[in-house]
C-alpha cells in the first residue's frame, strides 16, 4: 500500500492497492449483484448519452459482498488513519457505475450538503474495479474541504431541492477558470482507491470507447461526527432516523455499524 498525495492538507490523496486481488474480485461482485438487483433509491444520472451513468446507495444490509468488503476488506483502517479516528462507521455505500459509452461529466460538488451529518472527521473512499484513465478518473480541488460549503444541486437539471436558494454560496465556475485552482487527480487500476472529505468539491469525466467504469465507494465516519437531521429529505435519505437520533448526537445507530477501533494503546 502506498499513498499519494496529503490528505490532511488537501482534502484528497490516492492508496494504490489498498486491498488485496481478492476483494477487487469481491467489490466487482458486489457492484455487479447491485446493479442486478437495484434498490428503489436508485438513479439514472445520465442525459440522453449511448451509455448510462447508474448510481444506488445504502445497500449494504441487502447484499452481502457489500457489507463483507466495508467489514474485512482492510478499507476501514485506511479511513481510520486518514481521519486519525479512534472509530470508524460505515455511513453508506454508494455504486456508481458509467457504462460504455457515457459521456456524461459528474458536474463540480461537495457531498456533505446534501447529507445529514455535520463535522469534518469523515472520508469517502471511491473504489473502482476497471482501469480508470485521468481524464475519466474523480477529480478535486485540493483543499476546498476547508469550506465554505456550496449550494448542492441536482445534477442533470440544477435544481435547488435542500438547502434553500440563497442560503449559500454558489459554485465558482472551476471549468471556466481552472488555473484559479490546484486539481489534483489520479489514473488508477483496480485495487487502487481515492479517499476524500467530504467537503471536498470533486467531479469526474465520461468515459470513452468501450470503457465501463464501476465504482464501489464507501463513506466513512469518525468518533467526532455528529448526526444533522435536515427539514428537507437528504441524499441518501434516512427516514424515521430523527425520531431516533438527536440532532447532534454521534452517530451510535445499527445503520452505522463500527467497521474499525483503534487498539489501545497501554501505558507505561
Ligand atoms: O463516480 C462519479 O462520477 C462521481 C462520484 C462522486 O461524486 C462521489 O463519489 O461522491
Amino acid at each position: 500500500m502506498q499513498i499519494e498525495g496529503d490528505y490532511a492538507r488537501d482534502g484528497a490523496a490516492c492508496v494504490r492497492s489498498v486491498t488485496t486481488p481478492e476483494f477487487v474480485e469481491l467489490a466487482r461482485e458486489a457492484i455487479d449483484a447491485n446493479l442486478a438487483d437495484l434498490s428503489p433509491g436508485a438513479k439514472r444520472a445520465s442525459g440522453d448519452d449511448d451509455g448510462a451513468f447508474v448510481e444506488d446507495f445504502c445497500s449494504w444490509q441487502r447484499i452481502p459482498a457489500i457489507e463483507r468488503f466495508a467489514r474485512e476488506s482492510g478499507v476501514a483502517q485506511v479511513a481510520g488513519e486518514l481521519m486519525g479516528a479512534q472509530t470508524v462507521r460505515l455511513y453508506h455505500d454508494h455504486v456508481l457505475v458509467k457504462e460504455p459509452g457515457t459521456r456524461q461529466r459528474t458536474p463540480w460538488h461537495q457531498d456533505q450538503p446534501y447529507y445529514n451529518v455535520d463535522g469534518t472527521q469523515n472520508v469517502s473512499m471511491w473504489f473502482p474495479v476497471d482501469p480508470v484513465a485521468r481524464e475519466s478518473t474523480l477529480e478535486f480541488v485540493a483543499g476546498s474541504h476547508l469550506g465554505p460549503w456550496f449550494m448542492p444541486r441536482t445534477f442533470l437539471d440544477d435544481q435547488a431541492r435542500w438547502f434553500p436558494e440563497g442560503s449559500l454560496a454558489e459554485l465558482p465556475d472551476i471549468d471556466g477558470r481552472p488555473e484559479q485552482f490546484r486539481i489534483l487527480g489520479w489514473e488508477l487500476e483496480p485495487g487502487d482507491a481515492v479517499f476524500f472529505n467530504m467537503a471536498t468539491l470533486h467531479a469526474a469525466g465520461g468515459v470513452s470507447g468501450t470503457n465501463r467504469r464501476r465504482v464501489l465507494s464507501l463513506r466513512f465516519l469518525g468518533e467526532g461526527m455528529r448526526h444533522a437531521p435536515r427539514p428537507w429529505t437528504t441524499s441518501p435519505p434516512f427516514p424515521g432516523l430523527e425520531n431516533e437520533l438527536a440532532d447532534g448526537a454521534p452517530l451510535d445507530h445499527p445503520l452505522f455499524p463500527v467497521l474499525w477501533e483503534r487498539e489501545p494503546t497501554t501505558a507505561r
